[in-house]
């Protein structure tokens, strides 16, 4: 019994050492209008220079993140910034609203561990969306992803479409103390 408790504990530890997040819930949902985009938290610190969302105190927060805007169809868009690293505290709840805004292209969004550069072919990490289809007819396709911040560490988001990531589509996402 031990032994299997032992086990356990490290199986558990296993998992929030891999990329830091635990999954809460992931949700399909579509909108009928870009005026319709869940808005990202107002105290997120935004910092063109160093191309950042931060926020440094653990707490709810929500990001909504474009993919496959206009300007460059391999990234993600997010508050004017393209693929920005992620800064957020260990204990935060992170509510990630993913878009689809590209009329052409699926894309998706996985979180997963190895740093780049990615191959073609690059491997959804265990967090992963479903491909969100193409804006059509007025549809936009989404996922409201909720993760929890459990371990400090550095991880990265892709989109997951073969040869997306390998053509820039990523970025950081960095669990602070
Ligand atoms: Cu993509």
């Amino acid at each position: 019994m031990a032994c299997l408790v032992a086990l356990m504990t490290t199986l558990v530890w296993a998992a929030a050492a891999g990329s830091g997040f635990q999954l809460i819930s992931l949700q399909a949902k579509t909108y009928t209008s870009s005026s319709s985009f869940p808005a990202a938290s107002p105290e997120l610190v935004i910092n063109h220079k160093t191309n950042q969302l931060s926020l440094n105190t653990a707490g709810n927060v929500h990001i909504t993140l474009l993919a496959g805007p206009k300007s460059n169809m391999m990234s993600f868009r997010v508050d004017e910034l393209t693929n920005p690293e992620i800064r957020i505290a260990k204990g935060s709840r992170l509510t990630l609203n993913i878009v689809n805004v590209d009329d052409d292209m699926q894309h998706d969004f996985s979180i997963t561990t190895p740093p780049p550069p990615y191959p073609a072919e690059a491997a959804a990490g265990a967090i992963v969306t479903p491909k969100l289809l193409p804006y059509k007819g007025r549809r936009y396709s989404g996922a409201v992803l909720i993760l929890q911040a459990a371990a400090v560490g550095t991880a990265y988001y892709i989109c997951s479409v073969p040869g997306h990531a390998h053509a820039g589509m990523y970025g950081k996402i960095t669990i602070l103390p």
